[in-house]
Parts: structure tokens; sequence; C-alpha cells
């Protein structure tokens, strides 16, 4: 199936790069959507750079979308006015958009940063408690909750993805549970997109790794079957000096983002 018009927020992104190629053959035309960086439209591609946080803009940019790809906004922990900016007012400026713009399906890019509090020895469903470990975790799990409630109340479908290190390789030991390949990234969102009636579903974004800590069985209506792992780069990643077992690295799910952050003093 193709839809007409898919939006692609963060499109300039590291991940909005990659998907900008690659969910390319799923709609006629492509939205993109950044602060700035967005280069130049191919054929098939619309520019409408602006920032999340601007209710207006945000209105004009949904205009004639039929899905949405919300990758935009603060990916790190970071100090409470950004992320207030780009995370919490954003996802509320798109979700209102979509209300008013008849928009009914939104693929959100969430962070395994809502459960980053976890220790790496939990097996998590998409029903444990969220554990956020940052503010930057806290605004995902703001965008999850606000996803919920527009599905519950107006029907918008929602799914939340929440991905774990989509990077072209893991870089460290924790991203060995951790990986999703662009390969399965691609796939999960040809999922997330496709599916007749996803209603608001909440899935863990990761390849087929040895060490898994996440169950995706109650996202299994999504058809999501990820091929890749993080098992070629293992030699590689445990070349690297070990950590200490209780770095935050090696005991918590979301790593070194528990003990980051702006709470200085
Ligand atoms: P990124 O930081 O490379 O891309 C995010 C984009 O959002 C940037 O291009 C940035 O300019 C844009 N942005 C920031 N503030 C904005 C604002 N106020 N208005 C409009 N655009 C704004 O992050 P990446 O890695 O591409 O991630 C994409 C999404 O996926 C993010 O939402 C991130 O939180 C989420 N994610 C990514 C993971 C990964 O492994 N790459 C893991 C978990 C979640
Ligand atoms: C995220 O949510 C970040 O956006 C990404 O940069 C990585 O830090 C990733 O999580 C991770 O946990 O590895």
């Amino acid at each position: 199936t193709i839809m007409n018009r898919l939006l692609i927020t963060g499109a300039a992104g590291g991940l909005g790069k990659v998907l900008r190629e690659r969910l390319a053959p799923f709609a006629t035309t492509l939205r993109l959507s950044d602060l700035t960086g967005l280069g130049s439209a191919a054929p098939n591609e619309e520019l409408f750079p602006c920032d999340l946080g601007d209710a207006a803009a945000v209105h004009e940019m949904l205009g004639g979308v039929d899905a949405v790809v919300h990758l935009g906004g603060i990916s790190v922990e970071a100090a409470f006015a950004p992320i207030l900016n780009a995370n919490i007012t954003g996802v509320f400026n798109l979700y209102e958009a979509a209300r008013k713009r008849g928009v009914k399906r939104i693929v959100f890019a969430s962070s395994n940063h809502v459960i980053g509090f976890y220790k790496q020895t939990e097996k998590l469903d998409a029903e444990a408690p969220m554990r956020p470990d940052s503010l930057y975790g806290i605004s995902k799990g703001f965008g999850e909750i606000l996803s919920r409630f527009y599905f519950d109340r107006y029907g918008i479908e929602t799914v939340c993805v929440r991905i774990g290190s989509s990077f072209s390789e893991p870089a460290d030991r924790r991203m060995m549970s951790t990986f999703l390949s662009y390969d399965d990234l691609t796939e999960l969102m040809r999922c997330a997109l496709q599916t007749p009636n996803v209603g608001h579903t909440i899935v863990y974004g990761a390849s087929d790794n040895r060490d898994a800590w996440w169950d995706n069985s109650k996202a299994a209506h999504l058809g999501f079957h990820p091929k890749d792992s993080s098992e070629p780069f293992r030699a590689k990643v445990e070349a690297q000096p070990p950590a200490s077992p209780d770095d935050p690295m090696m005991v918590y799910q979301g790593g070194r983002f528990v003990t980051h952050g702006p709470f200085d003093q």
C-alpha cells in the first residue's frame, strides 16, 4: 500500500536521514521537516522547516498529511527548557494539529529511556510501569501517555516505538542488547505504518539480539520480525576494555543516562 503524503519530522537527524531514503517507497510524497539542514528537495519530496514548539507552523505542516513518522525533538539528556519546547510542547502541538487536520496515524519515536532505570537483569514487556532515567526519558513518557489519550478520545492511532540504539553498529557492551539495525528499523516503521488497526501500540525497537531485555509479545499484531542482531559486532565490542560491573553502563537498561543530566548542585 502506498499512501499519498507521509510526514517525517526530525528528517535532518541521524535516523531521519536514513528513513528519508528508506520510507520513500511507502508514500507518493514525503514531507520532510526539521529546524534546518534538510538540503534540497527530490521530486517526491516537500520541505517544511519549522520548530515543533511553534503551534501555528505545526498546524500548517500537518495539512494534507496521511501519516506521520515523528522523529523530531531533543534526542539525548538536556536542560529542561529545550526538552519542554521540542518534546513536550512539540508533541502536544503535533497531536492537536493531527486532530484538527484529521490525521489518523502517527508513529512516535519513543525511547528505551522511558524504562532506563530497570536493571539489565530484568525482562520487560510493554506493560511494565515506566521508570524513566532522565528528563529526556520523562518527555518521551509524556509523548506515550499523550498519544494514549488522543487514541482514546479522538481515535488517532499511534505506534510508540521504544527505540533501543539505532546506529550503523553497536558502540559498546550495553548496545549489544539494545541494538536496532537500520534494516530492522525500516521494517518496524513499515509495520507501524501499514498494519491495519494498531490502536495504541507500544513496541520495543530492537533487533534479534542474543541478550535481549524486551519482550514484544504484546505488539505481535504488528508482525515485526527483526532479521538482524548485534552478534556480528560482538568481537569488536568485546575487544574494548571491560567496564566495571558496577558501572551504570553495565547495571541499568538506560546505561549512563541514569547518572547524567542537569541536576548539579
Ligand atoms: P537526532 O538528534 O539526530 O535527530 C532529531 C532531530 O530533531 C534533529 O535533526 C533536530 O534538529 C530535530 N529537532 C530538535 N529540536 C527540534 C525542534 N524544536 N523542532 C524541530 N525539530 C527539532 O536523533 P536521532 O538519533 O535521529 O533520533 C530520532 C528520534 O528517535 C528522536 O526523537 C530520538 O529521541 C528517538 N530515538 C533515537 C534512538 C537512536 O538510537 N537513534 C534511540 C531512542 C530514541
Ligand atoms: C536514545 O534515546 C538516544 O536518542 C540515542 O542517542 C541513544 O543514546 C539511545 O537512546 C541509546 O540508549 O543507546
